[in-house]
C-alpha cells in the first residue's frame, strides 16, 4: 500500500502521461495535414513513450496493491499559429510534466516512501531527456526550418526517429 497523498498523485499522473500522448498525438496530425510527416512521425513515436510512462505508473500501483481511478483525458485544445507552435507547446508541457514528477517525488520523501522515490528516479533522469529533446527540436527548427530546403531536411530527419520500449523495470 502506499500513502494516500503519493496514491492519488500517482493516480493523477496517469492521467497526465495519457493526456500527453494525446496532446502529442494532436501534434502529429497537425503536422500531417501541413504535409510534414517526419514531424508527425516525431510526436507519434513521442505519444507512445507517454503511454508507456503511464503503463509503468499503472503497474507500480498494482504491485503496490493500490486500485487505479482511470479519470476522463482532456481534449487537446492548443491552435497552432505557426509552425513551431506545437514544439514551444511541448517544452512548455514537458516542463510541466517535470513539476509534476517532482511534487510526487517530494510527497514519496516526506513520508519516507523510498520504494516510490525510487521508482520516480527514472522518470526523474527522463524527464531531463524530454526537455533537452524538445529544446534541441525548438533550436534545430529556429536554425533551418524558415528556409525550404533546411525544413525539408529535418523533416527527413525526424522521419527516421523510432519507437524503442523503455529501459526500466517496474
Ligand atoms: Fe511522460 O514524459 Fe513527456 O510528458
Amino acid at each position: 500500500m502506499l500513502d494516500t497523498k503519493v496514491r492519488d498523485l500517482v493516480n493523477e499522473q496517469i492521467n497526465k502521461e495519457f493526456y500527453s500522448a494525446y496532446l502529442y498525438l494532436d501534434f502529429a496530425d497537425y503536422y500531417e495535414d501541413k504535409g510534414l510527416d517526419g514531424f508527425a512521425n516525431w510526436f507519434d513515436v513521442q505519444a507512445q513513450e507517454e503511454m508507456d510512462h503511464a503503463m509503468l505508473m499503472r503497474t507500480y500501483m498494482h504491485n503496490n496493491g493500490e486500485h487505479v481511478v482511470l479519470e476522463a483525458i482532456a481534449k487537446p485544445d492548443l491552435t497552432y499559429e505557426e509552425l513551431d507552435s506545437p514544439l514551444k507547446a511541448a517544452l512548455e508541457h514537458e516542463q510541466f510534466i517535470t513539476n509534476s514528477i517532482n511534487v510526487i517525488y517530494k510527497a514519496a520523501s516526506d513520508v519516507n516512501d523510498y520504494r516510490t522515490m525510487q521508482f520516480y528516479d527514472w522518470f526523474v533522469k527522463e524527464q531531463g531527456e524530454e526537455e533537452k529533446n524538445a529544446d534541441d527540436l525548438i533550436k534545430k527548427f529556429e536554425l533551418f526550418g524558415k528556409d525550404p530546403k533546411g525544413l525539408y531536411s529535418l523533416n527527413q530527419e525526424l522521419l527516421a526517429r523510432t519507437y524503442a520500449a523503455p529501459n526500466v523495470t517496474v
